[in-house]
């Protein structure tokens, strides 16, 4: 059984994460995700709209997924290598080459696979905040007509 390990936070879930999910599942038999916990995201410098908590159940109610286990800090990555007796440790390519990431090579194979393009969850605070604003406008009433 090849066990495959990655880590993220995971919020807005959208569909680079899921494609991620997939593609690292299919490098083996079992996907252990490492979610970044509330804690662990203030270090990051992410604040993410949902709680660790929802963010897990959501996780584990994909098909690729078979275990989430917490990520609390950068240098848990060898222990959990060595527990869940990881294979293969996967990340997107924004991490290709990271000194978070590079020293695993020592512990398990370490592959970085393309980012999904066109999708973040910036991308998609920027387009909701700016539908907030465009809608807003449409409440305005145009100038000389009656007040409703
Ligand atoms: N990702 C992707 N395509 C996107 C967005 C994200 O392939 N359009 C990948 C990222 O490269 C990462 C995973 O999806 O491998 C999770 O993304 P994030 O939740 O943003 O992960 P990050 O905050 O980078 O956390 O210890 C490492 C960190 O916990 C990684």
């Amino acid at each position: 059984m090849k066990r495959v390990l990655t880590y993220g936070t995971f919020d807005l879930l959208h569909y680079g994460h899921i494609r991620l999910l997939k593609r690292a599942k299919e490098l083996g038999d079992y996907l252990i995700v490492a979610l970044s916990t509330d804690e662990f995201n203030s270090i990051k410098g992410k604040k993410a709209y949902h709680s660790y908590e929802t963010r897990k159940k959501m996780l584990e109610a994909i098909r690729y997924v078979d275990l989430v286990i917490p990520e609390e800090n950068w240098e848990q990555k060898i222990n959990d290598i060595k527990e869940y007796k990881v294979d293969i440790t996967v990340m997107g390519g924004d991490w290709k080459g990271s000194d978070k990431f590079e020293y695993l090579r020592n512990y398990c194979e370490l592959i970085y696979l393309d980012r999904t393009e066109g999708i973040s969850t910036t991308q998609i605070k920027k387009a909701l905040k700016l539908q907030d604003a465009v809608n807003g406008l449409e409440q305005i009433p145009e100038p000389g007509s009656k007040k409703t």
